[in-house]
């Protein structure tokens, strides 16, 4: 008797659907309502699966998820110091070498320490050529000591060490390419990536995961307590980053760019701004903030056009988060 006639009832692609899958990053941990970083750091550990090793440097991802003594990983997972989770993820990775075990090790900052503190641990693993997969949870400042600016803070956001005035509008200096940085590191592949876009982060996960040798995730992960959002408009502040050209999706290869999400229905930079109580001074309608605005816009559109973001493709990526992504020539979904 065939498997189908002893169990008429069963319905196996509903079953596909319901089946749950394998998650590193358990409920119950103490991150704040809406918080991009978590969400980001469970679709990226969920597309990893469970033959990994984790390197976490300091930072509100470490925190929330491992109050002492609970945790809330369910894989093998380190605390760096804020400034070496690349040298604690090339130490891994060479011991597991030397086993000859084929675990992955993966490496996770946020911007506070890929950006700023860590940097230099992290271009020695990358220089050296490691085999680990590096995670930035992009949120724009050092959240977990109360929101002060990094090099990733956009221009003209406000944290505590950015505070608008009379003088300046929050911060004065541009957020820091990094993506750039990285790439003249002429790893196998590094990639930008968004909460906003969940199978565009799986996708880049699996395709990192593949790749034997460094590479870099740079997911822009929304902070509803730094950047002034209602938790549950993580996602939509997130789209918006994306629409506005003001955070691009991009792919590099060996240093070179093959891939970009491109934008079909791109949406002015102010629409991003006033969903957050960060940028809220530059609706005051003073001068100074106007241009503010214009400059703002002037930095999103150079991204379009570095990159050539607008895409009118029929099947680019929609303003409506549609997720189909353009790699290269070869479209897929
Ligand atoms: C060398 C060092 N400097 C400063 C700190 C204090 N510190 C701990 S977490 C943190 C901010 C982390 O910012 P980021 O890496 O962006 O992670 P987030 O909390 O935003 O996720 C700081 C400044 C530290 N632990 N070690
Ligand atoms: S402060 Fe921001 S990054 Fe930290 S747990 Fe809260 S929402 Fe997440
Ligand atoms: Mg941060």
């Amino acid at each position: 008797m065939s498997k189908q006639a002893e169990y008429p009832d069963i319905n196996i692609p509903l079953l596909r659907q319901q089946q749950q899958r394998f998650q590193a990053l358990t409920p119950g941990h103490r991150a704040c309502l809406g918080c991009g970083e978590a969400l980001a750091a469970r679709l990226v550990t969920e597309a990893a699966g469970p033959d990994v090793i984790i390197a976490n440097a300091t930072g509100c991802l470490e925190i929330f998820t491992t109050p002492y003594p609970e945790s809330a990983w369910r894989v093998p997972w380190m605390h760096s110091l804020f400034e070496n989770a690349g040298a604690i993820a090339s130490g891994m990775e060479a011991a597991l070498k030397a086993q000859g075990k084929l675990t992955k090790v993966l490496a996770f900052g946020g911007d506070g320490s890929t950006f700023d503190i860590g940097f230099q641990a992290l271009s020695g693993m990358f220089e050296r050529g490691h085999n680990v997969l590096y995670v930035c949870f992009d949120n724009e400042a050092y959240m977990n000591t109360g929101v002060q600016r990094s090099s990733s803070t956009p221009h003209a956001a406000m944290t505590t060490t950015s505070p608008p005035g009379k003088i300046r509008m929050g911060k004065r200096h541009l957020k820091k390419d990094i993506l750039s940085i990285i790439a003249a590191h002429h790893i196998p592949y590094a990639a930008s990536a968004s909460v906003a876009y969940p199978s565009d982060i799986r996708k880049k996960v699996r395709r990192a995961m593949s790749i034997e040798g460094s590479t870099f995730l740079l997911v822009h992960s929304p902070c509803p307590l730094g950047w002034g959002h209602e938790g549950d408009m993580t996602i939509d502040v997130a789209r918006l980053a994306v629409q506005t050209g003001m955070f691009p999706i991009i792919e590099l290869e060996r240093g070179e760019l093959t891939g970009t999400m491109p934008i079909r229905h791109s949406r002015p930079v102010k629409d991003y701004l006033k969903q957050q109580k960060r940028f809220r001074h530059l609706f005051s309608g003073k001068q100074q903030a106007e241009e503010e605005l214009e400059h703002l816009q002037a930095l999103a559109n150079y991204n379009m056009e570095r990159y050539g973001l607008k895409g009118n493709d029929p099947d680019a990526l929609d303003s409506e988060g549609a997720d189909t992504v353009g790699r290269g020539k070869i479209r897929w979904a």
